[in-house]
């Protein structure tokens, strides 16, 4: 017989493996009922494929294992600091880095740094906290992505691209003074981990530069982002996954890292910009919020396991075999019918709630009520990515997305596709009896963030 096709498979193999806790139905009826419908509330324990999130669940390597050991846990001048920094100025190419103990923090720090009041943040969509340190620093917050990002169904092969008549129509509007920089997400999670192309960042930079403004770049996914580029954008097909994350970076001015994503950890993150007197005022406030200068609330053993994460991250079969894993369920969903964002994203698969449940109002939180119905089917844990997660305005009042997700995210290195067979199959048996599913009621919830916590009731 004539081989059809030639299948890839992941550039590892397991030396180790954590034994998994199934359940019944009923368990995880009563399970999914005390967390108030929130599957962030529900104990890990109760989960039996858990999708949550990709943020700090990676599998790590025997290498990254070895390094741990190697922490130099020094409180101050920790040479496991400076593999870290090496690593990142070497594969990233900023020139000053403040360690953080997450994305979060670098946020937190940056934000401070350079944001007044009254100043306004354009950017390639919004994340969650990184939107609200925006606005804690005082400044305001709009969306100059594509309009194609917006519609689920739109298979624009790189979503995250800038708008730049958008970004034109602001810099008119309240002058480039009042705009300290553009936030720009590589690999832009609420999309449904889309890309940029380089050529948008390019003419983003050229404009960009002429203005006076900077290029601030959230790179917690940018090697996935390197890896479309790779498969989709001309003349970056034989250039290699480093290489082309190289590039973006060079385009950009700053940046803010959760290493919990790419860079194959479970802790950790960093800030990095090539201004001399941003970097003086970052890590002055670093010691503040995070740490001494030399481990921003890390340990020295995190870092090292960055420092080789950010080099395995890179590699061109490892990011192939991981997007790889994330097609397969995306293709399996779609097998069943399961309307999802396409194309199909760099860290999950996001499921189109609206659609799968056309019968309930963004008011009854079709995200949040599917989320629970899957982990009740099989104990599979998703995320709601819509209503809930966007919150609400400094007037109170809700913010309607467009979009209206339950995300499916793949932890790097972690599952198997024999798992995706089951996530996928699980899903298939909640579609097949959506009609039936009710909305929820929101009873409590926090101020901010709260997707978190908030806590819900069956309508
Ligand atoms: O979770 P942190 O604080 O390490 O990083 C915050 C953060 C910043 N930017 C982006 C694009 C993120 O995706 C992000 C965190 N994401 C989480 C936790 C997620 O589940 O997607």
């Amino acid at each position: 017989m004539k081989i059809q096709k030639r299948s890839w498979a992941e550039p590892y193999k397991m030396k180790m493996v954590e034994l998994l806790r199934m359940t019944t139905k009923a368990q995880r009826i009563k399970a999914i009922k005390e967390a108030g419908y929130n599957t962030f509330l529900l104990k890990s324990d109760d989960v039996y494929i858990d999708l949550l999130t990709d943020s700090g669940t990676n599998a790590m390597s025997d290498r990254q294992w070895s390094a741990f050991m190697l922490g130099d846990e020094a409180y101050a001048g920790s040479k496991s600091f400076f593999h870290m920094e090496d690593a990142i100025k070497e594969n990233y190419g900023y020139k000053y880095i403040v360690p953080t103990h997450q994305g979060r923090g670098a946020e937190n720090i940056l934000s401070k740094v350079l944001i007044k009041k009254g100043d306004i943040i354009p950017g390639n969509m919004y994340f969650t906290t990184t939107r609200l340190h925006q606005e804690l620093a005082g400044g305001k917050f709009y969306d100059i992505i594509i309009d194609e990002a917006h519609d689920p169904t739109n298979e624009h092969p790189f979503k995250g691209n800038v708008d730049l008549n958008k970004l034109d129509v602001l810099v008119k509007k309240y002058g480039a003074k009042r705009i300290p920089y553009v936030s720009i997400a590589t690999n832009v999670n609420m999309a449904g981990g889309q890309p940029i192309s380089m050529d948008n960042l390019k003419k983003l930079r050229a404009y960009t530069k002429k203005q006076g403004i900077r290029i601030i770049h959230d790179m917690t996914r940018v090697a996935e982002n390197a890896y479309f580029i790779q498969q989709r954008e001309k003349g970056y097909e034989r250039i290699s996954i480093k290489k082309i994350v190289k590039e973006i970076c060079f385009y950009t001015d700053g940046a803010t890292m959760s290493a919990k994503k790419d860079a194959l950890v479970n802790i950790g993150g960093f800030m990095a910009t090539n201004e001399w007197d941003v970097f003086e005022e970052a890590r002055n406030l670093v010691v503040v919020y995070e740490g001494l200068h030399t481990y921003g609330g890390l340990a020295g053993r995190d870092m090292e396991a960055i420092a080789v994460g950010i080099n395995e991250s890179l590699d061109d079969h490892h990011q192939h075999a991981r997007v790889g894993q994330v097609e397969y369920l995306g293709q399996k969903l779609q097998s069943y019918g399961i309307p999802i964002v396409k194309p199909i994203g760099g860290h999950g698969i996001f499921v189109d709630a609206k659609a799968f449940l056309p019968h309930l109002t963004q008011d009854e939180f079709p995200a949040q009520a599917l989320a629970a119905e899957i982990f009740i089917d099989s104990g599979v844990r998703t995320m709601e990515r819509g209503i809930v997660s966007a919150g609400r305005k400094a007037n109170g009042e809700n913010y309607y997305p467009k979009l209206e997700l339950v995300r499916f995210t793949i932890p790097r290195r972690v599952y198997t596709q024999a798992h995706m067979d089951v996530v996928a199959e699980s899903a298939a048996a909640v579609f097949e009896r959506r009609e039936n599913i009710k909305g929820l009621k929101l009873i409590y919830e926090p101020k901010y963030l709260r997707f978190f916590q908030a806590r819900f009731e069956k309508k």
